[in-house]
């Protein structure tokens, strides 16, 4: 056994400043693990093998979670590729090779769900890593996550760690980043709904069609997931994480249209990229075993409103 249920076990979350991260920290915390490490960007450069080898020998985590990666929405993953492969193919090989070296004794690393073939059967099985081509807009990224989960694979069979490979579908909370070009859909629509509101706009713009279809699951609940995994997930493999629902992108931005309270039309620009046409994940795995979601899309929406209007001068880019 990892040793998980020891509450004062050091256990350090690489990407804490993040949505992901934070969301992890967050429920670490709260079921009372007092040794919840973090290290932001400038006290840790995540890039850089020899800091990260001296950071791991110094605090010896039993365990990591490890959800540090560039990311980005459509528009970002087309128009950096480099900083994409880059930046993760780095911060994967410095933070599992540190690991290993430390002794760590279980290590969960945050794929996603981008790493399927563009074209997967639906709802995606785990089983399809592999089985076709990429989406070319965030090949870069997903190529990147598809060499994080070889990266566990190949240290658990020639090294024997315990080192876990979780797939989350897209996500959405507090404190993502709103960025009107660079985010992903559900931050970029809301800032897009609420500058429209406030500048008494007549229509506001839709990238695409509006008919990909997405899954969104709320933050905590992917955070929940992981520690439920963290703990009991004894199984090889990949795991997707999502709540098994997905939503076409028209009817998303109508959703938050209404969240936001603004009262004019939708406008789809098809000059824009659609990306993958569908991705809704198979969690019959994950709730074999008992894990369910809990956050109403509706309420996970509304809450993340709130967050933006009380931090909208951070948030505004
Ligand atoms: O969230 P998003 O960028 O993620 O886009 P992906 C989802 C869908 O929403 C696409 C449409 O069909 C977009 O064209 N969309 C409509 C918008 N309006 C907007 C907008 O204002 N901003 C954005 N961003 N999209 C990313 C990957 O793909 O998902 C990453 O590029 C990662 O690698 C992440 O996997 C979870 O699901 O298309």
């Amino acid at each position: 056994m990892s040793h998980f249920e020891d509450l004062d076990t050091p256990i350090y979350v690489a990407g804490h400043a993040g949505l992901v991260g934070g969301a992890i920290s967050r429920a670490l915390k709260a079921r009372g693990y007092t040794r919840v490490i973090g290290r932001t960007r400038a006290d840790l450069d995540l890039e850089d093998p020899a800091a990260v080898r001296r950071f791991f020998e110094r605090e010896r985590p039993t365990h990591v979670f490890l959800a540090a990666a560039k990311v980005g929405g459509i528009h970002a993953n087309n128009t950096y590729p480099a900083d994409f492969i880059r930046s993760n193919l780095l911060i994967q090989l410095n933070v599992v090779e540190a690991a290993y070296r430390a002794g760590t004794r279980r290590l969960m690393f945050l794929g996603s769900s981008c790493i399927y073939p563009k074209l997967a059967r639906q709802p995606i099985p785990e089983d399809e890593l592999l089985a076709g081509r990429l989406e070319p807009t965030n090949q870069p990224y997903a190529v990147a996550k598809i060499a994080g989960i070889e990266l566990c694979d190949s240290y658990n069979r020639q090294y024997g760690t315990d080192f876990v490979s979780v797939m989350p579908t897209n996500l959405y909370g507090p404190g993502d980043n709103f960025d009107l070009q660079n985010a992903h859909v559900i931050p970029a629509l809301m800032h897009r709904f609420h500058l429209a509101k406030l500048a008494g706009d007549s229509s506001v713009t839709v990238w695409g069609s509006g008919k990909p279809r997405r899954e969104f699951l709320h933050v905590d609940d992917l955070a929940d997931a992981c520690v439920f995994l963290m703990k009991g997930y004894e199984g090889r493999g990949i795991i997707n994480i999502g709540c098994g629902e997905d939503v076409a992108i028209a009817e998303l931005a109508q959703t938050i249209r209404d969240v936001v309270g603004f009262a004019g039309r939708l406008e789809f620009d098809a000059s824009k990229p659609d990306g993958t046409p569908r991705k809704l994940l198979d969690v019959s795995k994950l709730f074999a075993l008992g894990w369910r979601p809990r956050v109403r899309f509706a309420d996970g929406l509304a809450d993340v409103y709130r967050w933006f209007c009380a931090h909208e001068s951070d948030a505004r880019r």
